[in-house]
């Protein structure tokens, strides 16, 4: 049995994963460490919650007394770390929990990983840490970390920090970095499901800027097949990045949504831009494929049909989250940005 501690996983990916893992495999036991921030919601988690493979302790990835606890307590070898906050526009308004979480927290993980000497440590970073591409090429593993926002710089800073314990310890870490992510359960203040349910609700799609930036999507499950690969074939110390090639404009996007809710492009607004928006981001994900074998299963055409629909069949999910606390961040992150 492999003993692994998943942080975050009551978020979107984290969830996905741990649906994923213990649907196809009997193989894993899984302590889920998560704070339950805006983002952790354990309805995710419902078809896991009574598999005996699965353990959910609520606290913060910080806590460095829990953490030994848990550690000591289920004899974690394994860790996935997914556990941060997540949001690029969250980060602009406010940036000190970005820090605290995806630095401090990772660095308090990574502290009980070396004393409990884990055999894999896996961080799950983001594309977004190589900063912005022009018109074209790739992001590929040894392109230049350079991130731009304070999410990225937070993640960027993790990074550095995961690959100096492997450097100095001798730590068995391992690094993903995936493209946008989409698919069931992602929070609504992400483009693909925010632009699904203001549609489905006849409000206006809020495009930054001139709706020409770029973004590389890839489905949830087809991410998650990745990190289950690396953490149990990648090579100590690498980074692999993950991405299905799927560049797209944020309008395309935006419209074709539109198109199959069968709804107007009247109600696209153009507001005001991200401040430092990245233009484009595109993975090359040949490491993985060539090395691991992995590759995506699924087209983007039937994933985004299949993500419309789960939002349009799980209504009671999104309207409880968009009735609570999101209104008061809707209101603060696009009224007055005309
Ligand atoms: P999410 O915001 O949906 O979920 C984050 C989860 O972490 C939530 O359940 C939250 O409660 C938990 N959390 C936050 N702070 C915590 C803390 N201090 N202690 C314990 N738990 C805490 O995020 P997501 O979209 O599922 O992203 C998961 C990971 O994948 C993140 O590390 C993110 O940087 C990375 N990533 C995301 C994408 C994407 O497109 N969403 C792409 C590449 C990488
Ligand atoms: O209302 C919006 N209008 C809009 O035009 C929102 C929320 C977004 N956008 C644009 C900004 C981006 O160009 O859509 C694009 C995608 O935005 P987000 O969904 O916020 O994602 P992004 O900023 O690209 O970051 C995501 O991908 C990498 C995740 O949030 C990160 O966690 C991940 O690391």
């Amino acid at each position: 049995m492999k003993k692994i501690l998943v942080t975050g996983g009551a978020g979107f990916i984290g969830s996905n994963f741990i649906n994923h893992i213990l649907k196809n495999r009997d193989d894993y036991f899984i302590v889920n460490l998560d704070k339950l921030t805006y983002a952790g919601n354990l309805e995710n988690l419902k078809e896991s919650e009574n598999n005996p493979n699965y353990v959910f302790v609520k606290g913060d990835i910080q806590n460095n007394e829990l953490v030994n606890y848990i550690f000591e307590k289920y004899q974690i070898k394994y860790v996935i770390n997914f556990a941060a906050e997540s949001h690029v526009d969250r980060s602009i308004l406010g940036a000190e929990v970005f820090y605290r979480t995806n630095v401090i927290g990772t660095n308090v993980l990574l502290e009980a990983a070396k004393r409990f000497e884990v055999e894999r440590f896996l961080q799950i970073s983001t594309d977004e840490v190589y900063g912005s591409l022009g018109p074209t090429g790739l992001f590929t593993e040894s392109t230049p970390i350079s991130p731009n926002s304070p999410y990225s710089s937070s993640k960027a800073a993790a990074d550095l920090m995961v690959q100096a314990y492997h450097h100095t310890y001798g730590m068995p870490t391992l690094i993903t970095r995936c493209s946008n992510n989409y698919g069931p359960y992602q929070f609504p203040e992400k483009l693909i499901p925010l632009m699904i349910i203001n549609s489905i609700n006849n409000k206006k799609l809020p495009v930054y800027g001139d709706g020409l930036n770029v973004r590389d999507w890839i489905y949830v499950i087809d991410h998650n097949r990745a990190v289950e690969l690396v953490l149990e074939k990648g090579k100590i110390g690498e980074v692999y990045n993950i991405g299905a090639s799927n560049e797209m404009k944020n309008i395309e996007i935006v419209k074709l949504i539109l198109k199959h809710l069968n709804k107007s492009e009247d109600l696209i607004e153009y507001v005001k831009d991200r401040p430092g928006h990245d233009r484009r981001y595109a993975i090359d994900s040949s490491k993985i494929q060539n090395e691991l074998g992995w590759k995506p299963q699924f087209s983007f055409e039937s994933a985004i049909q299949y993500t419309i629909d789960w939002y349009l069949n799980n209504r009671q999910w999104w309207e409880r989250i968009i009735s609570g606390d999101y209104i008061k961040y809707y209101n603060e992150q696009y009224l007055n940005r005309k």
